[in-house]
This record gives C-alpha cells, sequence and structure tokens, in this order.
C-alpha cells in the first residue's frame, strides 16, 4: 500500500428483477435459502435500477453507507454478511498511475464508503432491496478484484436479500434453492439472456405508493410458520412448475409463460391468505386489473398479458409485444384514469373502486 492518501472507486449499475415463479418461504433465516426454486425476469437496466459507488481509502476510519443522500447502518447481519464475505474473496488491486497497490491481506484492515441511488421512487413500493444488494456486491466485487464468477457472487448478494441473487444475470433466471446447509449451492444461473426474448413489455401498474404494512422477510416467515398451503406449493407445486417455465422461457411460448405466471402469482396471494393472521397485499385495484387481463386474454382466445403481483398491490403486467403493450395502456388510461401528480416513469392507475 503507498504510504500517501489515496482514493479508489467503482461504479455500477443494477436493475431490478421480477419473478414470474415467486419465492415465499425460507428454509434458514440466517443464510436466507429458500423453501423452492424461483424464476425470474431481470428489467431493463435504464428503467428500474440502483447505481452504487463503493470507495476505498486510507483515510476512511471505518466503513460507512449512504442510500438515497441519507446514511444508514450498516450494522445489521445482511449488511455485515455481504461485506465479510466480499472481503475473504478479495484479490490485489494496482493502479500504476496513481501508485496504488492494495495487497489481498490490506482489504481486513481498509475501511469502505458506499453511496447508492435507486433511480425509481423507493417509496413506490418496487422491489429495491433485490439491485440495492446485487448492485453492493457486484460494485464491491469490481472494487476489490474479486476474481469468482456470477453464480458465486449470487450467493452472496443472496445473504443481503434472496431476491437479489438474480438480479446479477440479465434475461431469465433460476435461483436454484440448493440443498447444502451452508448455502453454497443455494445461486443464480442465467436461463436465457436479455435477447432472447426482446418482444415482451413489462409495464409496472403502480396501485399505491404506500409503504407495505407486513415486509417481505416477516411476511414469509409467518407463512412458513402457519400456512400449510405453503408446504404443499413448495413440495409439489413449484417444482412441477419450474420446469415448466423453463420449458415456456425456451420455446418463447407466450401462452404457457402467461398460465404459469399468473397461476403463481394466484397462489402466493393464496399462501398469504392461508398465513395466519392473513396477509393482503392485493386491493380491489389489484382485483380489477387481473378480471380486466382475464377477460382480455379469454377474448382473444389466446394471452396477450401475463400478470404478477409481488407483496404489494402494484401489477406488473407482461404484454406480448409492443402492439399489445399500447393497447393495454390504453385499457389502463380508460378504466384507471391516472392521479395528479403522476411520476410518469412509472404508471400510476387511479384507484376508481
Ligand atoms: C420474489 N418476493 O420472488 C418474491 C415474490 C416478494 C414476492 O423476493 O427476506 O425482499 O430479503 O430475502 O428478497 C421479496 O423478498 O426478502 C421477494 P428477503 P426479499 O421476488
Amino acid at each position: 500500500m503507498a504510504a500517501e492518501k489515496w482514493i479508489f472507486m467503482v461504479t455500477a449499475q443494477t436493475p431490478t428483477n421480477i419473478a414470474v415463479i415467486k419465492y415465499w418461504g425460507k428454509r434458514d433465516e440466517v443464510r436466507i435459502l429458500p423453501v423452492n426454486d424461483s424464476i425470474s425476469v431481470t428489467l431493463d437496466p435504464d428503467h428500474l435500477c440502483t447505481v452504487t459507488t463503493v470507495a476505498v481509502s486510507p483515510a476512511f476510519d471505518r466503513d460507512r453507507m449512504w442510500l438515497n443522500g441519507k446514511e444508514i447502518s450498516l450494522s445489521g447481519s445482511r449488511y455485515q454478511n455481504c461485506l465479510r464475505e466480499i472481503r475473504s474473496c478479495a484479490g490485489d488491486v494496482e493502479d500504476k498511475e496513481k501508485n496504488i497497490k492494495i495487497e489481498k491481506k490490506d482489504w481486513e484492515k481498509l475501511n469502505l464508503h458506499i453511496a447508492s441511488h435507486n433511480n425509481f421512487p423507493t417509496a413506490a413500493g418496487l422491489a429495491s432491496s433485490a439491485a440495492g444488494f446485487a448492485c453492493l456486491v457486484f460494485s464491491l466485487a469490481k472494487l476489490m478484484n474479486v476474481d469468482e464468477d456470477l453464480s458465486h457472487l449470487s450467493a452472496i448478494a443472496r445473504q443481503g436479500s434472496g431476491s437479489a441473487c438474480r438480479s446479477l444475470f440479465g434475461g431469465f433466471v433460476k435461483w436454484k434453492m440448493g440443498s447444502k446447509e451452508d448455502g453454497s449451492d443455494s445461486v443464480a444461473v442465467q436461463l436465457e439472456d436479455e435477447k432472447h426474448w426482446d418482444d415482451l413489455v413489462i409495464i409496472i401498474a403502480v396501485v399505491s405508493s404506500q409503504q407495505k404494512e407486513t415486509s417481505s422477510t416477516s411476511g414469509m416467515r409467518e407463512s412458513v410458520e402457519t400456512s400449510l398451503l405453503l408446504q404443499h406449493r413448495a413440495k409439489e407445486v413449484v417444482p412441477k412448475r419450474v420446469l415448466q417455465m423453463e420449458e415456456a422461457i425456451k420455446n418463447r411460448d407466450f401462452a404457457s409463460l402467461t398460465r404459469l405466471s399468473c397461476a403463481d402469482s394466484n397462489q402466493f396471494h393464496a399462501v398469504c391468505l392461508d398465513t395466519s393472521p392473513p396477509i393482503f397485499y392485493m386491493n380491489d385495484t389489484s382485483h380489477r386489473i387481473i378480471s380486466l387481463v382475464e377477460k382480455w386474454n379469454r377474448s382473444e382466445g389466446t394471452p396477450q398479458v401475463a400478470y404478477t403481483f409481488d407483496a404489494g398491490p402494484n401489477a406488473v403486467l407482461i404484454a406480448r409485444n409492443r402492439k399489445v403493450a399500447v393497447q393495454l395502456l390504453q385499457g389502463l388510461l380508460y378504466y384507471f384514469p391516472p392521479k395528479p401528480d403522476t411520476d410518469m416513469r412509472s404508471y400510476v392507475v387511479g384507484d376508481t373502486s
């Protein structure tokens, strides 16, 4: 390490992802190991994403992090686990121009500053932890010259937030639940890249921008403890559905993608209802969007739009192509006129019920 003061930094951008076969329930809360496989599609990096800059300098006296400009604590076990794991596989870094040389062993002593920004309203109830932890791990891996493949990095991001492991890849991604106790085989793998099925258009209709009452972490804990349907889903339903979804994605079979993603979203919300006390993530507007899409798909004879809802009322709608996406937007604008003050980067539907 050179004696003089220096700073070395890296910036990365990571998109969020939307599950079409849902992760809901952990078998190990500390390592964040799921009770079933899940499959997601990663969004276009220019839309919903996190940008993170990580910096290292001998002038830093402790690890610090700012999220959307506000300092947050890094003391929680999720951050600590990610930082410890990534430091443990750091490599040598040399920048001859700036006369910076960091050896593997130095990373244990050097402190980090991390600044992370979401390019979408955090309050909109859109998954931010997936993009956030994926971006944190990826940018640190670049900074520290970590010589590991993306699947290994996904196992580190997973310990920050389960769904984050899927955001390290573009296109369609599977998070394999794995079977090892240490979680080393609970990793994400890319099924198909982003060019494989680029006709699809994803529209997110923000039904409510309010913070959800039950966080995903506590919601899935309660479901694991109380829902019999969750046990049935994890053991009997998802393993078959994952295979069918992989086939549908491989063959660009939109009818099967729609059938499976709508069924899986509905079963996930049924598990929430089967939890004691029941968890209500969708609201009347969400239900009306489902009815609209179901009626439209039936009237066309062949599916045009798939829907999926995460742990909140917002609709994620997958149109089979651009033409359908335009028709869908027209339908949404007609049936759910937008509220004033809409942030037009996401479509906020008016609750007319
Ligand atoms: C998913 N969700 O597969 C599912 C569908 C929400 C509904 O992953 O406790 O924020 O940090 O592992 O990853 C949200 O859960 O939970 C989620 P933790 P996470 O996308």
